[in-house]
């Protein structure tokens, strides 16, 4: 997979690909990621990105010229599967909608700033809006990074039996079961018995029922999910 993400603050996001998985998966070549900045493809003098809302009003808004020229630039070199824009009136991400992107050859990410883009570009280049979650960040850039995470982990090879996904939360719509290691003793305080009976159908178990009464009681919404097997 290729992703391009367009940014005018390339730093903010870099370093969350240079460690563990994220970095591993590059390695590998599973995953090259490119962090576009968008001054550079500004048109005016002093560079510029954005500019006064028209109508009025407080918060600037950024261009579609340089948004236009750095999106049309990087479609020159490459077929998108989508170009995404990060923002929070977007669909509201999940592990379904990540595991779908996690099958596509070349995304675009554009991240938002200032007051939002010129609603043109949404209309002419914007493929899919999402957002992480019904709070406001300051920019794309954190939502865009987040965003990429989910779906790099999932791509096939990214992740070995250690850190398999299909024990996390979410996967299978229940929330992970409790995980302990040692010492089994912390003043007073047991890991319980069962994992460390070494009975694996026990053990089996007993994670289940734990992600299933932690569900319930912490996200009934999920349970209703599980129960209903839309994910069967
Ligand atoms: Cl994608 N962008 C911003 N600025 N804030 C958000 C968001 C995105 N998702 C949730 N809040």
């Amino acid at each position: 997979m290729h992703i391009d993400i367009i940014t005018v603050l390339p730093e903010l996001i870099q370093s969350n690909f240079e460690h563990s998985i994220l970095k591993r998966a590059q390695q590998k070549g599973l995953v090259s990621v490119n962090l576009v900045g968008l001054r550079n493809y500004a048109v005016s003098k002093h560079k510029n990105v954005d500019d006064y809302c028209y109508g009025g009003g407080a918060g600037m808004v950024m261009m579609i010229e340089p948004i236009a020229n750095c999106i049309n630039d990087l479609r020159s070199k490459r077929k998108y599967d989508e170009i995404i824009y990060m923002t929070p009136d977007g669909e509201t991400l999940n592990q379904k909608m990540a595991n779908t992107f996690s099958s596509a050859q070349n995304l675009m990410v554009l991240c938002g700033h200032y007051k939002g883009i010129d609603e043109r570009i949404r209309e002419l280049f914007i493929t899919k809006e999402i957002s992480i979650g019904d709070y406001v960040l300051s920019g794309g850039e954190l939502a865009a990074s987040v965003f990429c995470d989910s779906v790099i982990r999932l791509i096939p090879g990214v992740l070995n039996d250690e850190t398999s996904a299909l024990t996390d939360s979410f996967q299978d719509d229940l929330l992970s079961p409790p995980v302990y290691t040692r010492p089994a003793n912390y003043m007073g305080h047991q890991v319980p018995d069962v994992l460390l009976s070494g009975h694996a159908g026990e053990i089996e178990k007993w994670r289940m029922e734990q992600a299933i009464s932690r569900t319930k009681q912490r996200r009934p919404d999920l349970m209703a999910k599980f129960q209903g097997g839309e994910n069967n």
